[in-house]
């Protein structure tokens, strides 16, 4: 369909055949997670997918291809290989020009997903505006991306690493539905609860899919960021949490760390310090976003 892209058979198909398909990111697995922990929850995720009834599509660049949909070797490789780019919308023409390899961000994952035809798409958590956002105007492409590409995401909120109450201002500025299913409280990933309100409470997966068909029908681009909180069982200690992310923030800017490199940098910290608590809480808000995903795109698929 395009000659950047190589689109997996059974998404064609199932695409072709309006079975639903849900996107997976693969900063997540490259940049997010531990080897081999990065693999487990990625190939969990797709196997969720499948039992819901649903096709996934973990998506990446490899070699200059746009690729929809990753064979186990491929999963393999952007789990295990440490020389993978981070690929955010404005390294998208360079990793393909120069045929290298990208794990794609929340905002790449929306991009490729469009171009394919993909309309939903679960991962752990959205970029966001970052601390100190006012002056360092380090604001994440997800955020952007979310205004202009028509692809409904499901995310465990915003981590506290991030600026929650400057990241949901700007997604207002920006025109962007941000839904809480079943709270009315944003969640803030490790825990259920950031203090910050969304606009909407939805509780079912069928008035996502509505809200957003009425979107799209009346040629209002842009996602949707549809917050679903971590299970109670899984959450985190607030106060334990928010302690080490502050540790974490405050170690990144002793060290320097800037960019695209202050996310990785403090997820792996993170994962380190709380002896892979964190880790653990993460990969079951992913599950939790994956069965999410598909439902709603089940329900897209029968409006
Ligand atoms: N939050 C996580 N895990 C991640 C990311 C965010 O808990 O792996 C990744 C996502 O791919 C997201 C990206 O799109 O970090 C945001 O990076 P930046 O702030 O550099 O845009
Ligand atoms: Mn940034």
């Amino acid at each position: 369909m395009n000659e950047y892209i190589d689109i997996k058979d059974e998404v064609q198909e199932a695409l072709e055949n309006n079975i639903p398909v849900v996107a997976l990111e693969s900063t997540i697995i490259s940049h997010g997670m531990p080897y081999p922990e990065n693999i487990i929850s990625a190939k969990k995720s797709e196997s969720l997918i499948r039992e819901a009834g649903g096709i996934p599509a973990t998506i990446a660049v490899i070699k200059g291809r746009i690729k929809i949909g990753l064979d186990e070797a491929a999963l393999d490789h952007m789990g295990r290989d440490a020389g993978i780019a981070k690929v955010s919308r404005r390294d998208m023409p360079l990793i393909l020009a120069k045929e290298r390899d990208g794990a794609t961000t929340v905002a790449t994952t929306m991009l490729c997903s469009s171009l394919a035809g993909i309309k939903f798409f679960a991962t752990g958590g959205i970029g966001g505006v970052h601390r100190n956002g006012q002056n360092t105007l380090d604001i994440s492409a997800d955020l952007v991306e979310l205004s202009r590409t028509n692809v409904g995401v499901v995310s465990a909120g915003v981590k506290s690493i991030l600026d929650i109450g400057r990241t949901l201002e700007y997604l207002e500025t920006l025109g962007v539905p941000v839904v809480g299913y079943g709270t009315e409280n944003f969640p803030a990933f490790y825990t259920r609860e950031s203090g910050f309100g969304v606009d909407y409470r939805v509780d079912s997966p069928v008035e996502i899919a509505k809200a957003l068909k009425v979107k799209w029908d009346l040629g209002m681009n842009g996602g949707m960021v549809i917050a679903n909180p971590i299970p109670e069982e899984y959450e985190m200690d607030p106060d334990y949490i928010n302690r080490v992310i502050d540790e974490a923030v405050e170690s990144a800017e002793k060290e320097g760390i800037r960019g695209k490199n202050i996310t990785p940098y403090i997820l792996a910290r993170l994962h380190s310090k709380t002896r892979d608590k964190s880790l653990f809480a993460n990969k079951e808000l992913v599950y939790n976003n994956v069965r999410l995903a598909v439902q709603i795109a089940i329900e897209y698929t029968r409006l």
